[in-house]
């Protein structure tokens, strides 16, 4: 964008005087990021193109994009002449680092819907997202006490200068129940510096009438009045579930609600545009961000069968427009819906999937390995591999394991719908942004076509040896800034000079959160008593929200608090170590971690992460993995090497045949370092009003599956690499580990993803 500040800043005025009636001088923070935004949104809107022809349209519960103004600014290419502009008018762009994120996401899943869109919008790929607005994202996370606590995310308070509200597509979703209308608000995506604007759409629900005075009159009566209320609350709040699936019926509604709008939306254009229905698939592809949409499905069966299609035909055509990813294996994740409840939600929709049920049936396959439809619950991950074109997991390993375990029967029947797609990040916002300095290195060293092919980045690798003073003194200098805001927001000092070892991501059992606090035990213990000397200086750094109905996940960080209470409280400990969890981890946090860690802990039970991508993440801005051989960490070492990273703990095959026999007892028996660590949950070191650690110490230890994740299992290997690599940091060989991980990042640029997806998938 051709930028002129005279132009730029008459714009802001503007605004804020039609908006606010302020100016310049006297606007708040708030008032000036939407006068800002808004002038931005206006000289860019003449200027956007985007492909013709085919679209890929990615529908998704989820899409968690953090902050918008400094992303958008940068791919712009107008983020220095932004910064200058507001500078000569006695303002500051870093004002807006007050801005708060747009959480409509959970994590990983909802993060890399993110990524996929700013990456196809800078590979110029016509992939537009479709989704909910939600009135609140992801609760914000404070600590009382240790325990984590949830408030509402009232992310609108800031404005939402970057979508505009399209009032002449708005349509009507219609339920048993009552109908509502879904309204779309639209927010480009830009490409980085290639002009192209792609579109993220979210629909938002209202009454079918603003007011509706027969429905006041009936008051008395209740039902009109309440259908008008329970409009707008399908899009009240985005549930805070990460792997595990609620069977809420609000949550079936929210994934109607936005896949009705989208589909009447998409099908009512391409029907004004002339299209022909059969060849609806020439025009379009969708992809199901995991099963969430897959209500999809039944639903465009219902509205071609609407348009005079016949079962078959319709049927034909959701064949060739939907493809299916799926990110977990975890039994609890898959989406299976009770009939009757779907049944008297939307019969309508319900009636076609039992039709694919009946075509299925007709078939003549075995009953007890393909169904769709069984005792009454609705499997919809077996719906979307029954009909989709194609089906994808995320990293190697899980989509093998998807191939020969989650889903062996459907690889059996459809081996060549099975693709994997290893997921990727945006090396803009993971490296150009969050670590400027960095960035600015490698342009130095290689020049910046790495900026959008970040295979480009391993032309790094010749310099390697040189580059580690300033790649030192740029760490140093993120940790300094890292350690300031920890300060500010936690209170916690953690020195400058210690390593910074990182565990950022959803709070849950599989991904060993505990595996990392019981070594910190076992550290903080060894060093009281001496068995341990000369303990590298370490800040354990923790960031993770808990599902607000998931009770060992929150038993787990009211104990890490405790852990880090006790440690930090101990004067005698002090020159060693440091434990902090970061309240309301998200991503303008992790922006701020990311680039000034020392130590990237992936340390999930083997099998269990299907992919991972804050491994990603770490591994672009020069950090070491210390992990297991699970997800997107195998490729990581494939790439990297493995003697470049740490690694530890049981393989996928080793899990399998562990588990059929494995009993912690015994190992905690022989281990007595780490007896002790588990014995602080039950002895009285913490304070445990609610029993909360006692239940976790008995998830470890006791009941029919106990240590269903191996943290006992897995810890004396770990304790073992992690002292090695706490040990090793600081020599030569450990920086340019370092550097090798960095240069070696290429693969995982989600450009590559995209790329993949639109070759092997969307024929784009
Ligand atoms: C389902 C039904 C009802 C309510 C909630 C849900 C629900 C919501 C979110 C189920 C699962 C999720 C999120 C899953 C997720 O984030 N998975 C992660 O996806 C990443 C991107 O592929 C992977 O890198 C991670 O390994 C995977 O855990």
């Amino acid at each position: 964008m051709k930028f002129q500040r005279k132009n730029f800043l008459q714009d802001v005025e503007r605004f804020l005087a039609s908006d606010y009636a302020t100016d310049i001088a006297h606007a708040d923070t708030r008032e000036l990021y939407n006068a800002v935004s808004k002038a931005v949104m206006t000289e860019t809107y003449p200027a956007r193109k985007t492909r013709e022809g085919k679209r890929c349209c990615y529908f998704s519960a989820e899409f968690l994009m953090g902050r918008a103004i400094f992303n958008n600014l940068m791919n712009l290419g107008i983020l220095e002449e932004t910064g200058e502009a507001l500078a000569s008018v006695g303002r500051a762009l870093g004002e807006f680092e007050e801005v708060e994120d747009a959480a409509l996401g959970n994590g990983g899943l909802g993060r890399l819907a993110a990524c996929y869109l700013e990456s196809a919008a800078t590979m110029g790929i016509p992939l537009d997202g479709y989704g909910i607005r939600y009135r609140y994202g992801l609760f914000r996370q404070t600590f009382e006490d240790g325990y984590q606590h949830e408030e509402g995310d009232d992310w609108l308070k800031w404005g939402d200068p970057w979508s505009v509200r399209v009032e002449r597509d708005a349509v009507e979703v219609k339920f048993a129940d009552l109908t509502v209308r879904a309204v779309p608000y639209d927010m480009p995506v830009f490409g980085y510096k290639n002009g192209v604007a792609n579109n993220l759409r979210l629909w938002s629900s209202e009454p079918v009438q603003a007011f509706d005075f027969g429905a006041f009159n009936e008051m008395r009566g209740g039902r009109k009045a309440e259908e008008n209320f329970d409009a707008t609350k399908i899009c009240d709040v985005l549930y805070p579930n990460d792997n595990t699936m609620v069977g809420k019926i609000l949550r079936l509604r929210q994934q109607y609600f936005m896949i009705s709008a989208s589909l009447q939306d998409l099908l009512g254009k391409y029907k004004a545009g002339g299209g022909d229905l059969l060849a609806f698939d020439k025009a379009y592809c969708f992809q199901l961000n995991d099963t969430h949409p897959v209500i999809a499905i039944p639903e465009l069966l219902r509205l071609l069968r609407l348009e005079g299609l016949s079962f078959e035909e319709a049927f034909g055509v959701c064949r060739k427009v939907f493809n299916f990813t799926n990110h977990t294996i975890m039994a609890e994740a898959l989406e299976k819906w009770d009939s009757l409840a779907i049944a008297d939600l939307l019969p309508e929709v319900y009636e076609q999937i039992a039709c694919c049920q009946q075509r299925l049936e007709k078939e003549g396959l075995d009953p007890a390995k393909y169904f769709i439809i069984r005792d009454n619950v609705v499997h919809m991950a077996n719906l979307a591999i029954y009909v989709a074109a194609k089906v994808n997991g995320v990293a190697e390993i899980h989509t093998n394991i998807l191939k020969t375990e989650t889903f062996k029967d459907w690889y059996e029947l459809y081996p060549e719908k099975f693709v994997n797609i290893t997921n990727g990040i945006t090396p803009r916002r993971w490296l150009l942004l969050n670590n400027p300095k960095l960035a600015a290195l490698i342009d130095e060293k290689i020049g910046d076509g790495w900026h959008t092919d970040l295979k480009q980045i391993a032309k790094i690798k010749p310099f390697i040896a040189d580059m580690v003073p300033a790649f030192q003194a740029i760490k140093g200098e993120n940790k300094r800034k890292l350690a300031a805001y920890i300060k500010e927001h936690e209170g916690v000092d953690i020195p400058e000079n210690f390593i910074f070892d990182v565990q950022v991501k959803r709070l849950h059992e599989y991904k060993r959160q505990m595996l990392n606090a019981l070594s910190i035990l076992y550290f903080y213990y060894g060093i009281k008593d001496g068995t341990i000397r000369d303990f590298p200086p370490t800040a354990f750094i923790f960031g993770a929200k808990a599902a607000p109905g998931y009770y060992m996940a929150k038993a787990i960080i009211k104990f890490i608090n405790e852990v880090a209470k006790l440690v930090n409280s101990d004067g005698e400990v002090a020159p060693y170590m440091r434990v902090v969890f970061v309240q309301n981890y998200n991503v303008s946090y992790a922006e701020k971690i990311v680039c000034a860690a020392d130590v990237s802990e992936q340390i999930s039970m083997a099998g269990m992460e299907a992919s991972g991508t804050s491994n990603m993440k770490f591994m672009l801005n020069g950090t070491v993995t210390l992990g297991t051989m699970d997800g997107a960490n195998v490729e990581i070492c494939e790439e990297a090497g493995a003697e470049n990273n740490y690694i530890f703990g049981a393989t996928v095959d080793e899990v399998a045949t562990i588990k059929r026999f494995y009993w912690p007892a015994e190992i905690i028996e022989q281990t007595p370092a780490l007896k002790r660590a588990l014995e602080t949950l039950i002895d009285g070191t913490f304070p445990d009003e609610t029993g909360c650690l006692a239940k976790l110490h008995e998830s470890l230890t006791a009941g029919h599956v106990p240590d269903r994740y191996l943290v006992v299992l897995d810890f004396i290997d770990y304790v073992r690499v992690k002292e090695e690599l706490l040990r090793d940091y600081g020599s030569e060989e450990f920086w340019k580990k370092c550097l090798i991980n960095m240069s070696a990042a290429g693969k995982f640029s989600a450009d590559r993803s995209v790329q993949d997806y639109a070759r092997l998938i969307w024929d784009l």
